[in-house]
């Protein structure tokens, strides 16, 4: 896996949890994304009810999705060439949470690469202070590197098992100040609980992508569940769709592979021995020579 950030402590911080945090060069950025923030229409004003959170992504209103996301490759692009070595913006979303808004389950960031061939991050910054209070995100630092699971819509994670046991123990919350953002690998498992403070908790998530990456979308073979089917996707295909349109797991994309199925259920105790091991394991994982996706079928 190549470099990914320019200043070596970072990339070395990077290696070993799975994030950095950074101030931003310029914080007066979140102010100019507040102000037009609020020109924004999305289809739930903001304010999705029954306890949920907004995520441009769901949202029902395309127009709105391509406002944010020209909005986003206005004022991120900087942050991305900053401090990402030849890395693309692919989508952004605003993550509202109203206040009691429910917790966002333990997960790890889809699988939009060939993730055994390159790493994409997402970079989260609070539109203002956060904290456990208000539903900041909650990392488990090393988590980046111990499985190889796919990870996509409809499959299990990897500690599913023991989730309980996971939030109970291993997460690190991420306090971080209007001005600052946390920059992770999206196999990092990471959360966020309820909202508990009297005002929304606005973010904004950017995936950003290596520039030579073939951009993927992995869904589960409803016929077979024993492979994944992989097309090929852009960010238009983000700010076109939304999760229900590709329910069936037949988006309307070109299907570009199949691979088989190898995703495993860790035990709490492989989990840990692998935390631990979490270096020698990356290596182990990612030491294979570049596969092209037509081959991926073949892979062990
Ligand atoms: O904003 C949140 O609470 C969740 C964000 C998240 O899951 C992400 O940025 O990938
Ligand atoms: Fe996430």
């Amino acid at each position: 896996m190549r470099k990914l950030l320019k200043k070596e402590l970072f990339q070395s911080q990077f290696e070993d949890l799975g994030y950095i945090i950074i101030d931003l060069n310029n914080p007066n950025i979140i102010d100019l994304i507040d102000k037009e923030y609020h020109q924004l229409n999305p289809d739930d004003n903001f304010n999705p009810n029954d306890g949920r959170y907004h995520c441009t992504f769901i949202d029902t209103n395309i127009q709105y999705k391509k406002k944010a996301f020209e909005l986003f490759k206005n004022h991120i692009t900087p942050i991305i060439k900053e401090h990402l070595i030849d890395y693309d913006l692919l989508a952004g979303n605003f993550y509202v949470k109203p206040k009691n808004a429910c917790e966002f389950e333990v997960h790890q960031n889809w699988s939009v690469v060939d993730e055994t061939k390159h790493t994409t991050v997402t970079i989260w910054i609070p539109m203002q202070d956060t904290n456990e209070f208000n539903g900041t995100l909650e990392v488990i630092p090393g988590s980046h590197k111990i499985s190889k699971n796919i990870t996509c819509l409809h499959e299990p994670y990897f500690f599913d098992k023991f989730e309980t046991e996971l939030k109970r123990k291993y997460f690190q919350t991420i306090n971080l100040k209007k001005g600052q953002a946390i920059i992770f690998d999206d196999k990092l498992v990471h959360y966020s609980k309820t909202n508990q403070s009297s005002k929304s908790r606005r973010a904004l998530q950017l995936i950003a992508v290596p520039k030579e990456a073939e951009l993927l979308i992995h869904f589960i073979d409803k016929d077979d569940s024993n492979y994944y089917n992989i097309f090929e996707t852009n960010s238009e295909f983000y700010l076109q769709h939304n999760i229900s349109h590709f329910m069936d797991g037949k988006p309307p994309l070109k299907h570009v592979g199949r691979v088989p199925n190898k995703n495993v259920l860790y035990t709490e105790e492989e989990f840990v021995e692998a935390l631990k091991r979490g270096n020698k394991f990356r290596k182990d994982l990612y030491s294979k020579d570049s596969i092209k996706t037509t081959d991926l079928t073949f892979m062990e």
